[in-house]
């Protein structure tokens, strides 16, 4: 359905699926991959027909890092021109629910993107890791910042140092992933977790995904008031009032995103 060469793209039911497409080099991610995806889920986030995102890679890896080619000529000073963390940061921006389905390696940038989804099944063959200490360098794309808040300093380090693998269920004993699931159904499994959500209120799906985030990083009493604004905002929809008039009329409620 897409024009793209990194990438492939489609929508079935709602779900918009990316899936990463470079298989020869274990999908590397190159600077036309990041200009790729972020078109593709800017444009499915302003798509109506699209509820929820579904992002995945191949059976051998999700993707096995940044391209090491094409960066092994970059200085300090090209990369600093280049500015390409500029394109990446918006993936943060993303409202709609994006849930990541890994099979096989997920290294590097490539973990960096498995860490961009809000909730994450993995396969039990998946392997994550931060790679970069063994080429010289460290995360560029948030994995040590994410990485400790997810699993706290001592671990993140632990693991950062290294560079070396860890399981699957190493990561869901850490908090990094959601489910480990076998590999044939990983995908099955997200899709099925993705129309799920696309089931509930539209409006408070973008709204708790917007408070949760803002809580990372704001105090217990400014995440609070952050909180109460968006709860009150959800008055001012229709989902609301017909939410709590299908309670009281005991029918499931139809929501409609407004
Ligand atoms: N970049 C470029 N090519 C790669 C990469 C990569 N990251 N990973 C694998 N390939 C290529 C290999 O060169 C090989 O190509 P060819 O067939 O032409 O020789 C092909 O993919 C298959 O790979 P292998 O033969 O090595 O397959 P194996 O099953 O033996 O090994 C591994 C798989 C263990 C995954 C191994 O390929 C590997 O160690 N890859 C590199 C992992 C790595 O170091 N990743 C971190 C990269 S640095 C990074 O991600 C910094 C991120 C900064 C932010 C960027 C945001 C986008």
């Amino acid at each position: 359905m897409s024009n793209y060469e990194t990438i492939l793209t489609s929508v079935e039911d709602g779900i918009a699926l990316i899936q990463l497409n470079r298989p020869r080099v274990l999908n590397a991610i190159n600077r036309p991959m990041v200009t790729e995806l972020l078109d593709a889920f800017e444009g499915f986030d302003r798509n109506d027909e699209v509820k929820a995102i579904v992002l995945t890679g191949s059976e051998r890896a999700f993707a096995a890092g940044a391209d090491i080619d094409e960066m092994k000529e970059d200085t300090a000073v090209s990369l600093e021109l280049l500015n390409q963390f500029k394109e990446w940061d918006r993936l943060a921006t993303i409202k709609k629910p994006i849930i990541g389905a890994v099979n096989g390696y997920c290294f590097g940038g490539g973990f960096e993107l498995a860490l961009c989804a809000d909730i994450l099944f993995a396969a039990e063959n998946a392997q994550f890791g931060f790679p970069e200490i063994k080429l010289g360098v460290m995360p560029g794309a948030g994995g040590t910042v994410k990485l400790t808040k997810l699993m706290g300093q001592k671990k993140a380090l632990e693991w950062l140092w290294l560079g070396d693998p860890m399981t699957a269920d190493e990561a869901l004993q850490y908090g990094v992933i959601n489910r480990v699931i076998a590999p044939e159904l990983v995908v099955d499994e997200a899709k099925k977790y993705a129309r799920l959500v696309a089931s509930r209120a539209p409006l408070s799906t973008r709204l708790i995904k917007e408070t949760v985030y803002k809580s990372i990083d704001y105090s217990t009493y400014e995440g609070m008031q952050f909180e109460r604004k968006n709860f009150y905002l959800l008055f001012s929809s229709q989902d609301q009032k017909e939410g709590m008039k299908a309670f009281v009329e005991k029918r499931p409620a139809e929501f409609k995103g407004k």
